[in-house]
């Protein structure tokens, strides 16, 4: 017998995870399947920043109160060039707005917990998941609970794949019908968690000597840092010796400030691309968040896209079930990518800015001087920055 749902959502991202509580505010079955266990979902580390948005909505479907108690609320951002730096005071440059600190995977516990609690059906540690008759009005799931358990099936109504970067969904839409764009950056990010208090009270983007480097925070006892790196270097090329020289050499100032060292105990280096799938829905099938589109991460925007296209996807998803009106699915894709492409621009516009590219001129690295110069220097320039760091405008009042 198969599993009879209405929406069969693949992956316990941030994405599935949001879309199933969506649904769940109005009405809407679904049922997540996803090929980790619950353990390593909650211990991957990733994301670090939300939207103001994001956090709205978070609050406003009372899956938030965690996040208010031990979240990172700071004014705005620090740039750093030339050893000085420069404060960006978002909330005043956007009437308010703030930057939340809040890691991805406590995100994952706190709507993993919320959705069990309120009945919602996860099944994790599946495999061999197929999609199937996404043209149809019945499509179907296919998956083996654990490695080797026997098949099973979802019968539903629609299919959202919030399944990643490498998961089936995006793979699901014939390749003649999909157009994909794609730049890759000759640089990666080496990422540390450090036992250490924090050595600033905001983020700090600097590009300095060897190029990039960011600190962030997790709690008063746990930092994050990045640095600019080769992707294609090993982590065993880096003790911890050598990560704290480069730390100290992009973040150092003037003043005699000190970056404060602790025990280094998770590293590891992650590529950086840009990459976008047009259109993002094939018959009964939604693509979401990473499925459809990665930025890299120095505008902290990965995460804010994903909670934005399930947005979208809720509300055609309300609409059809409520009055039997397929507007919203045919405005999906076109909704979601006018966000996305400003997201990929805003990301990529960060990230050329603030690293040394091998490949680039002199020329080139001149002009992103000029470029943070001008930002800290003009309240347009960095306003406009702010505006984009805390999130475009996007109404949730319906949820
Ligand atoms: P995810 O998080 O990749 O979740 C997809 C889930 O699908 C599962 N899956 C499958 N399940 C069932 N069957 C299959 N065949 C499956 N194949 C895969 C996977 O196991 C996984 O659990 O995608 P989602 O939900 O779209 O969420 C996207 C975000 O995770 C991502 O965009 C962010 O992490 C990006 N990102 C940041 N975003 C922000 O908004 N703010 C940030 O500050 C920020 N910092 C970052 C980041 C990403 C980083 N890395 C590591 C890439 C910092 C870093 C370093
Ligand atoms: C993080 O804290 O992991 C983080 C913060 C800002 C970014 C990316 C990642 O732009």
């Amino acid at each position: 017998m198969p599993i009879r749902t209405q929406i069969g959502i693949v992956g316990a991202g941030p994405a599935g995870l949001l879309l199933s509580h969506l649904l769940a505010r109005a009405g809407i079955d679904c049922v997540i399947i996803e090929s980790r266990t619950r353990d390593e979902i909650e211990g991957t580390i990733r994301a670090g920043v939300l939207e103001q948005w994001t956090v709205d909505l978070m609050n406003r479907m009372g899956l938030g109160e965690r996040m208010m108690r031990e979240g990172h609320f700071h004014r705005g951002i620090t740039l750093q060039f030339d050893r000085q730096r420069h404060h960006l005071d978002f909330e005043d440059l956007t009437d308010g707005k703030k930057v939340t600190v809040y890691a991805q995977h406590e995100v994952i516990k706190d709507l993993v917990a919320a959705r069990l609690a309120g009945g919602g059906q996860i099944i994790f540690g599946v495999s061999d998941v197929k999609l199937e008759a996404i043209e149809t009005d019945s499509p179907r799931i296919k998956f083996r609970r654990g490695a080797d358990g026997a098949q099973e099936e979802i019968a539903c109504d629609f299919i959202a794949a919030c399944d990643g970067f490498h998961g089936p969904g995006r793979q699901a839409i014939p390749a003649q019908v999909r157009n994909e764009f794609q730049k890759i950056y000759p640089f990666g990010w080496l990422g540390i968690l450090t036992e250490a208090p924090p050595s600033w009270h905001e983020l700090i983007y600097s590009n300095q000597d060897e190029g990039f480097a960011l600190l962030s925070t997790r709690s008063d006892t746990v930092q994050r840092m990045y640095i600019q790196c080769d992707p294609a270097d090993k982590i065993e090329n880096w003790s911890d010796d050598r990560i704290w020289g480069q730390l100290h050499k992009r973040l150092e100032i003037a003043d005699g400030w000190k970056l404060t060292e602790g025990k280094i105990f998770q590293k590891g280096i992650i590529g950086m691309r840009s990459f976008v799938c047009e259109p993002m829905r094939h018959g009964n099938l939604f693509i979401a968040g990473d499925a459809g589109h990665i930025v890299p991460p120095t505008g902290a925007k990965g995460l804010n896209l994903a909670a934005a296209d399930v947005l979208v996807l809720s509300r055609a998803l309300r609409s059809w079930y409520r009055y039997r009106n397929a507007e919203l699915f045919d405005s999906y894709s076109a909704t979601c990518l006018d966000r996305i492409w400003k997201g990929e621009r805003f990301s990529w516009y960060m990230t050329t800015m603030l690293h040394k590219n091998p490949q680039e001129t002199s020329f080139e690295q001149k002009i992103h001087l000029a470029d943070m110069k001008y930002v800290v220097s003009s309240r347009a320039a960095s306003q406009a920055l702010a505006e984009n760091y805390v999130g475009l405008p996007i109404d949730i009042d319906d949820v």
